[in-house]
């Protein structure tokens, strides 16, 4: 008789932990960097989704920006025994000990959106990611012909020692190089917020007023903050000032349609999909490449109006 109970209790208890057609759902913890600009936001909104409709069962951590808290965040997912991690690293440098401590408990991770410096690629799946470097280019490119190769320039920075920021300075900065009569006179951190952003542009504005040409901003946060301090100083964004900025997020477009940015290359930030699909690769033990490079477009004024009625984020 007794066994016939543990049989009925075991039972219960692996129907409890399974999702739909009593496979065991997963458990997956995310670490989110905060949620500093609309691209986050809309980021954090496609992993969500994504482990709602697949029936898993997401932890969910917000750093506010901390480095430290996503380390400690991927210590608690360790401690509960999830069965992948997603994460989001604010910063290149610093997670080789934690991403040991991952493998060493066999918790396969998966890097969204920036990537990390490591000695050792094994410690984690593959990184899904656009190609910052190819980003900054293209800005540079679109901004060397609208300045027919001559300018002043003033670059507002992503969030220091980010993979971001780095790639994206180094793809604009190496094409602009190229171009003696182009020059990149003040370049700041700006932390991908629209509020800092603004605050830099003014301190930019005090310092070299209207020598000021073009503004390039490495996410559209940016861009919108630089926007509002070039509108207060009267020096008419988007006409006097070229303002290019990357992302494409809708706030994009409402400047584009209003006339006060010209240009933004887009960053696509719905890596739900990716992201998962690759977790439940790497669960049934299949190869990934270290690298998933999402495509990226790229959008002007002139048709801002048309694409904003099918821009997802
Ligand atoms: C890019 C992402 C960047 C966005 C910013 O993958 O890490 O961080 O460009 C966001 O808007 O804050």
């Amino acid at each position: 008789m007794r066994s016939l109970w543990f049989g009925a209790a075991l039972a219960a208890l692996l129907v409890a932990g399974c999702g739909e057609g009593g496979k065991k759902a997963l458990t997956v913890g995310f670490s989110q960097i905060g949620a500093e600009s609309a691209w986050r936001t809309a980021e954090t909104k496609s992993i969500r989704e994504e482990a709602a409709k697949r029936g898993v069962d997401l932890k969910f951590s917000d750093a506010q920006g901390d480095q430290e808290k996503q380390i400690a965040a991927l210590r608690s997912f360790i401690a509960q025994r999830v069965d992948a991690i997603i994460l989001a690293p604010k910063v290149e440098d610093g997670w080789e000990p934690v991403l040991r401590e991952a493998q060493r408990a066999r918790i396969p991770v998966v890097l969204v959106d920036r990537g990390v410096n490591v000695t050792d690629d094994s410690l984690y799946a593959t990184l899904i990611a656009s190609d910052f470097v190819d980003e900054g280019r293209r800005a540079a490119e679109w901004l060397v012909k609208k300045m027919g190769g001559k300018g002043n320039i003033v670059q507002l920075e992503g969030t220091s020692g980010s993979a971001p920021a780095n790639d994206r300075k180094k793809g604009f900065e190496a094409v602009i190089a190229k171009r003696p009569e182009m020059k990149i006179i003040k370049s700041q951190d700006g932390d991908f917020a629209r509020d800092k952003g603004q605050e830099v542009m003014e301190a930019f504005i005090r310092a070299e007023g209207k020598k000021i040409q073009a503004v390039y901003a490495h996410n559209d946060d940016m861009a919108i903050g630089a926007i509002q301090a070039l509108d207060a100083a009267g020096m008419n964004p988007g006409k006097d000032v070229l303002v290019i900025s990357i992302d494409a997020v809708r706030g994009a477009f409402e400047a584009m349609i209003a006339g006060k940015l010209n240009a933004t290359v887009e960053c696509n930030p719905l890596l739900g999909p990716d992201a998962f699909d690759a977790v439940e690769k790497v669960l049934r033990g299949e190869a990934l490449p270290k690298k998933m490079v999402v495509k990226d477009s790229f959008f002007e004024q002139g048709t801002a109006a048309e694409d904003i009625k099918t821009r997802q984020y």
